[in-house]
């Protein structure tokens, strides 16, 4: 047997049938990173040039309310639209394409310019996840839209547009790539064992612990198995459940309570506010009951080394497969240490 510690391998994503190949034998070498404290200066409670803050006018002209909790606006530049056609195009299965209806909003966390998830109150940060269980549920309730993807973009790394704390929902009537292999890797594994294969991974992480980051009564926090990015994680509720709005309000809080912590622990391990690409993996809405489907988020921090160095998708991730030096357990474990 390979030891996983010194030996190249490679690891399998149950999730979506791919390979990581991991290089542990090249961080043998010292840690050499540095870590930069954050030049950036604080952000004020307004920003009357903010697009998003309460009262301003946005860039499509439109004029938020004077919000004073959560607020949720139709995307003024919106990627889907609720009246496209649906009608598919097929060239000899060479020119394949089909018109995508769909609806995109934006949900302002707070009316606060400077507040993200880490600084939030617990009790705000659950009306953010009402907010998300009331869009899922409500968005997933039309006819067209069988997919609702809640996501958020943190820093300009990672492509946000605005300092100004917020989520994205782009919902759709198709399943999209990600999802789809999610869903068809769930679905196998129930029909093989009769279980779900996030319950069964949850309770095979939870015995370890190697690879935990933090966990309270209702949700936990891997550096999964297979992660992709150096400090990637995965957040999966205790229990089996299919979709963000069967949460109960035990569940709800802890939510709340497990990312304002991730988070926090994301900032404080660079010295700096971590980037991200951040969502949620649930229940398609197209009407059937889908009990292969466990929830679950999934963070990808591009940061590798210190507030500056990043990892890169490219050379032999583009063209091959993906690649880590750092062991996922590592990640962790520096994580926990945060
Ligand atoms: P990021 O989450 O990547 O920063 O994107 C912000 C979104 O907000 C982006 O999709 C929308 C953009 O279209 N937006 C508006 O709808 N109205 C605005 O006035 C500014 C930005
Ligand atoms: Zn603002």
């Amino acid at each position: 047997m390979f030891d996983w510690k010194q030996d190249p391998h490679r690891r399998l994503n149950p999730l979506t049938g791919e390979w990581v190949l991991v290089s542990p034998h090249r961080t043998q070498r010292p840690w050499q990173g540095q870590v930069e404290e954050s030049a950036r200066a604080p952000q004020p409670e307004y920003d009357p040039s903010c697009y998003l803050c309460p009262g301003n006018e946005r860039a499509g002209g439109a004029r938020n309310p004077r919000y004073t909790s959560t607020f949720v606006f139709d995307n003024d530049f919106a990627a889907l639209r609720p009246d496209t056609p649906p009608d598919r195009f097929d060239q000899d299965g060479l020119l394949v394409a089909q018109g995508e209806p769909g609806i995109c909003r934006v949900v302002c966390f707070s009316p606060r310019h400077d507040l993200t998830i880490a600084h939030m109150e617990p009790a705000d940060l659950r009306r953010v996840v009402d907010t998300w269980a009331g869009q899922y549920r409500e968005l997933g309730a039309r006819e067209s839209i069988r997919y609702v993807q809640i996501f958020e973009n943190r820093g300009a790394m990672m492509g946000c547009s605005n300092a100004h704390p917020h989520c994205q929902i782009w919902s759709n009537s198709h399943l999209p790539n990600e999802v789809s292999k999610e869903q068809a890797s769930q679905l196998a594994w129930r029909e093989a064992r009769a279980r779900c294969l996030i319950c069964d991974y949850a309770a095979l992480e939870a015995a370890r612990r190697e690879r935990l980051v933090e966990e309270n009564a209702s949700w936990m926090v891997v550096v999964p198995f297979w992660a992709v990015w150096p400090f990637e994680t995965m957040v999966m509720p205790r229990r089996h459940v299919a979709a963000i709005d069967a949460l109960d309000d035990a569940e709800r809080d802890g939510l709340a309570d497990i990312l304002k912590r991730l988070t926090a622990r994301y900032d404080r391990l660079f010295a700096t506010p971590f980037p991200y690409s951040m969502g949620f993996h649930q229940s398609p809405t197209d009407g059937d009951a889908h009990p292969e489907w466990h929830l679950h988020l999934h963070f990808h921090p591009p940061l590798l080394r210190s507030a500056t160095v990043r990892k890169f998708l490219v050379g032999y991730e583009l063209l091959a497969a993906p690649q880590r030096d750092l062991t996922p357990e590592a990640a962790a474990e520096r994580l926990r240490s945060a």
